[in-house]
């Protein structure tokens, strides 16, 4: 595969999505091809799980075992019907979120047993992973101060402070972890100081 695959992570309010516009004119402007993509989602039938995952309902709860296999099942197609054929062609892919969401989220915030994450990734898109992942790391209340400011919250907006805590560290940890994979920013700085560091992590990766 030619193309870079490269993945922002981070909780709510990160500046994922703001960070994912930057990367992609950066690489452009360096005459590369590139397709950004967000999970869940990316191709309509994993946007209609995405769409199931999103929106919270008052007559049945999402169980934990059903919204780690509907994440699996969407990245699956995601995956395996447009990032891995991009990638082929030599295109760069930057998406918004991947594997490192479920083991912060369904890992570390709803307590699931890594291993049964592992084994739903295993079914998913085998050992396929991330060229770099940048982690833009801020505090829960931060992130939050800022999505509150864009009206209603959805199903994952919804929970309590701690369950963010949760995910925050677990990515940290993950981060800790593997330091070849993963490079943290700050997502509290001024959005321009964290455009610079992005940048400046796919450079090194470039070269
Ligand atoms: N999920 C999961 O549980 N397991 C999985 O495996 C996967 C996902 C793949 C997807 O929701 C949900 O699914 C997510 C995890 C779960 N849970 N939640 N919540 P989503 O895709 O809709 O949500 P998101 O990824 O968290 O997107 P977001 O809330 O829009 O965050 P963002 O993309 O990181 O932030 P943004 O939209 O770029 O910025 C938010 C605002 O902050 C915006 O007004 C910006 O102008 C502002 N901003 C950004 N950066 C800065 C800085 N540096 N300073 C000041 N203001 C800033």
């Amino acid at each position: 595969m030619s193309g870079l695959f490269i993945t922002l992570e981070g909780i709510e309010g990160a500046g994922k999505s703001s960070l994912i516009l930057k990367i992609k004119e950066y690489l452009e402007n360096k005459g590369r091809k590139v397709e950004c993509v967000r999970e869940p989602g990316g191709t309509p039938v994993a946007e209609q799980i995405r769409n199931i995952l999103k929106t919270a309902r008052t007559d049945e709860d999402i169980c934990d075992r059903c919204e780690l296999l509907l994440m699996y099942a969407a990245r699956a197609q995601l995956v395996n019907t447009k990032i891995k054929p991009a990638l082929e062609k030599g295109i760069d892919v930057i998406c918004d979120r991947h594997d490192l969401s479920s083991i912060a989220y369904q890992g570390g915030g709803r307590g699931m047993d890594l291993n049964l994450i592992k084994s739903a990734k295993n079914i998913a898109i085998g050992d396929f992973k991330p060229n770099l992942t940048l982690l833009l790391d801020l505090s829960p209340k931060v992130g939050m101060s800022r999505v509150v400011k864009r009206g209603a919250l959805d199903r994952f907006e919804m929970s309590k402070y701690d369950f963010f805590e949760r995910v925050r560290q677990s990515y940290l940890d993950y981060a800790y972890e593997h330091k070849d994979e993963v490079v943290i920013i700050n997502a509290e700085d001024p959005f321009e100081i964290v455009v610079e560091n992005a940048l400046e992590a796919i450079a090194c990766r470039l070269s």
